[in-house]
């Protein structure tokens, strides 16, 4: 990809995109395609059609999707399907039709059977049953996948797919009716802080399994496989190393300097019980994360509590 390469990144105020233009931008690619839903619905098929033919970039990110935790995929479970469904076709179609030359497509470690064996490998897609919560979501970035991969074999397109795991970082939802587990810690914890309450509530048991990754490090392994891979295989991006939920509330409450008890929830889901990704073929390509844990959490609460956005 060279430097003047006319580069659309979809979902760029999103978390993941924004991480991706941060990063673009670092490393020297000044044109960069970009437009926020309100300027281009990417559910409709023939306002992308007519972008694509009019602005016909070379390189596409697809970091576009309908996004939530537990609660959000399970509640809006109708929107998680149809939207993400529509995104993901209109996009790939439309990046075949312009003639991109290489497009890369975002997905997720639920696209996994919820009892596949740990660590996951790319090669155990569509050998079990999904997880129920996260069903809709999966289904669309499953489709997604075989998208890249059906355009390859038909008509030759250098479609490519990453599949990352949980993920965290600037730009994330702090909302906890809608939030993945990482934000919500951090605002209940603190918040109980600031107040004094003796207690927090987690969700669900503590004893599921999770892998968090920072998007800055997913954001440079985006660039990594779009300036380096073009295989039909999708690639899992993570850092191969997972923590329960319970561990990481522990963590969060001393990053936070929060001083009373965990209260777990049980009538709250717990998800898959585990989903580890592994990431050997991924460091065999050359790519390996940075960013652990506990400094990346350090980090995200930092630059929070600079932006207020947990006051309100
Ligand atoms: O991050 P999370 O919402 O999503 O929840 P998933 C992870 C685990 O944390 C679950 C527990 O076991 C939750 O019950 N948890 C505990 C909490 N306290 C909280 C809380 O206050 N808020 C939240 N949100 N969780 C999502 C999928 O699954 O992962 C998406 O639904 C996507 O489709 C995403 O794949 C990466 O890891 O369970």
């Amino acid at each position: 990809m060279n430097k003047d390469a006319k580069i659309y990144v979809a979902g760029h105020k999103g978390m993941v995109g924004s991480a991706i233009c941060r990063l673009l931008e670092k490393e020297g690619y000044e044109n960069l395609l970009l437009r926020s839903s309100s300027e281009l619905d990417l559910r409709d098929q023939g306002a992308v059609q007519r972008f694509f033919a009019e602005e016909k970039p070379t390189h596409v990110f697809l970091a576009a999707a309908k996004v939530g935790g537990i609660l959000a995929n399970n509640t809006y479970r109708g929107e998680f399907l149809y939207d993400n469904l529509m995104i993901t076709a209109n996009v790939i179609h439309a990046a075949h039709d312009a003639k991109v030359e290489k497009l890369l497509f975002l997905g997720s470690s639920c696209i996994y059977p919820k009892l596949a064996p740990q660590p996951l490998k790319e090669n155990y897609l569509l050998t079990g049953t999904l997880e129920e919560t996260n069903e809709p979501y999966a289904i669309a970035k499953i489709a997604g996948i075989k998208m890249c991969e059906t355009y390859r074999d038909q008509y030759g397109d250098n479609f490519i797919a990453a599949m990352p795991t949980n993920l965290y970082g600037p730009n994330d939802n702090y909302d906890l009716k809608k939030s993945h587990v990482l934000p919500a810690l951090i605002r209940k914890f603190h918040t109980a802080k600031i107040a004094g309450d003796k207690q927090v509530e987690i969700w669900g048991t503590g004893s599921p399994l999770r892998e968090f990754l920072h998007v800055d490090d997913l954001a440079d392994a985006c660039l990594y496989l779009m300036s380096n891979y073009n295989g039909k295989q999708f690639v899992n991006v993570g850092t191969g190393v997972d923590l329960s939920i319970k561990e990481l509330a522990l963590k969060i409450k001393a990053i936070v300097g929060f001083e009373g008890e965990l209260i777990f929830d049980t009538s709250k889901p717990d998800g898959t019980p585990r989903k580890l990704m592994d990431v050997s073929y991924l460091q065999a390509q050359g790519w390996h994360h940075n960013i652990e844990l506990e400094a990346g959490i350090q980090s995200v609460y930092a630059s929070v509590l600079a932006s207020g956005i947990l006051d309100y």
